[in-house]
C-alpha cells in the first residue's frame, strides 16, 4: 500500500516527537501538512489518547511516532529511515526508545522542576501558536500550562530523589554524544535512523530551549548542538552506508552503555510492577534511589524490544549480543 501525500498531522513545536516526524517526513522527501494543535480542519477525528503529534490517515487519527516511522518506511518508497541491517536496527530501536522513553524524562524534568525554566516555558508555549495574545491572555495560559505540566512531574518520575539521577544522566548523555559525533555523523554511522530522529526530538527542547539545560549543552555540547542544527532538515543528505555491525566504534559501544545504564534497570522493574499491578515502581537506578508511577505503556516497549530480539536471525543476535555486553541492556534480553 501507498499512503497519499501530504501527510497532515497536528503537533506543535514545543513538543519532541512533533519536531521528531517533522525531521523524519523532511529526511523522507514526504510532503507534509502540519496543523498546530487545535487548528486541525473541522471535523477531523481526536484519538482515543490524545497525543503530538496526531496524524490523520484514512479517515483516522493516528498517534505513537515509532511505529508510524515504520508504516512510513513500509508504505512510502524511497529513503527509508529504518536501516536494512537487522542488527543494527535492533541497535537503531534501543536508541530510538532510550530517546522516547527516557530522554523525554530529563526534558520533562529540566522543563517542570526547575523553577526559571518553568516560568520561560509556561509564558513560550502558548505564544507558539498561531494566535496573537494580549498580556492578559498570555499570563493566564502560562499559568493553567505550567500548573498542568508540574502537576504531571510525577507521572514521568520526576521528583526530589529522581531529580539528581536524571541530570546526572543528561550530563553523561551530552559528553557520550559528543564523544561520537566527533567521529560518526549519526548514531549508527552515515545515515540517519529513527534513534537520531529520537534523540533530536528531545533535544531540540533540551539543548535549544529550555535554559537550564540548554545552558549544559552550551559549556558541553558545541557538536551536539550544531548536529541538531543540522538534522532538523536533512532533505539534501545523500546517506552512507551504517556500521558494521560486526564492528562497532568505542563511541558507539559508550553511548549505548549510558544508555543502558539508566533506561534498562527502569525498564525492568517497570515491567515487574506493572505485572503485580503496582502502583508504583520503586527501584535503584546508577546506585541511587528511584520512585515513581508505574508505566503500563513502558511495560509494552519491553515487550516490542523482546520481540524484535527474538526475531533476529542468530548471526545477528550473536552481533547484537557483543555489541550491547558489558552493558545494562544484556539484562533485558
Ligand atoms: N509515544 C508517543 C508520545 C507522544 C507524547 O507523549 N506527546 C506529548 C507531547 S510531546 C503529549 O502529547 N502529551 C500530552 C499533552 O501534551 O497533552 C509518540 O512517540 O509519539
Amino acid at each position: 500500500m501507498t499512503l497519499e501525500a501530504p501527510l497532515e498531522f497536528s503537533g506543535a513545536p514545543g513538543s519532541p516527537y512533533t519536531r521528531k516526524m517533522l525531521a523524519v517526513l523532511r529526511y523522507r522527501r514526504i510532503p507534509y501538512r502540519l496543523y498546530h494543535r487545535g487548528r486541525e480542519p473541522a471535523g477531523y477525528p481526536t484519538a482515543k489518547v490524545p497525543l503530538l503529534p496526531t496524524f490523520y490517515i484514512g479517515g483516522e487519527a493516528v498517534t505513537d511516532s515509532s511505529p508510524l516511522i515504520r508504516r512510513f518506511d513500509a508504505e512510502i518508497p524511497g529513503r527509508p529511515v529504518r536501516p536494512a541491517d537487522p542488527a543494527v536496527a535492533f541497535l537503531d530501536s534501543l536508541i530510538e526508545d532510550y530517546a522516547d522513553e527516557w530522554l523525554t524524562k530529563c526534558m520533562f524534568h529540566y522543563r517542570w522542576a526547575h523553577e526559571a525554566d518553568a516560568a520561560f516555558c509556561g509564558r513560550l508555549l502558548p505564544s507558539w501558536g498561531p494566535v496573537p495574545l494580549d498580556e492578559p491572555t498570555l499570563a493566564a495560559m502560562a499559568k493553567m500550562i505550567s500548573e498542568r505540566q508540574i502537576g504531571r512531574l510525577a507521572y514521568v518520575g520526576s521528583n526530589p530523589t529522581t531529580g539528581p539521577v536524571i541530570e546526572d544522566s543528561y550530563v553523561r548523555l551530552l559528553e557520550a554524544l559528543e564523544a561520537h559525533l566527533a567521529v560518526s555523523p549519526f548514531m549508527l554511522g552515515s545515515a540517519p535512523g529513527a534513534g537520531d530522529f529520537g534523540l533530536f526530538g528531545q533535544l531540540t527542547q533540551l539543548a535549544g530551549v529550555d535554559p537550564t539545560p540548554t545552558a549544559i549543552a552550551q559549556q558541553k555540547g558545541h557538536r551536539v548542538m550544531g548536529w541538531i542544527g543540522m538534522v532538523e532538515d536533512l532533505s539534501g543528505l545523500e546517506p552512507g552506508p551504517t556500521i558494521d555491525p560486526g564492528a562497532i566504534p568505542p563511541t558507539l559501544k559508550a553511548l549505548l552503555a549510558e544508555m543502558g545504564r539508566v533506561y534498562a534497570p527502569l525498564l525492568i522493574a517497570n515491567a515487574k510492577a506493572v505485572m503485580a499491578g503496582e502502583k508504583m515502581v520503586e527501584t535503584e537506578i546508577d546506585g541511587r534511589a528511584w520512585a515513581q508511577n508505574a508505566f503500563p505503556y513502558q511495560a509494552k516497549c519491553l515487550g516490542w524490544l523482546r520481540d524484535e530480539y527474538a526475531a533476529l536471525p542468530a548471526a545477528s543476535k550473536a552481533q547484537v549480543d557483543a555489541a550491547i555486553s558489558g552493558t545494562g541492556w544484556t539484562s533485558l534480553f
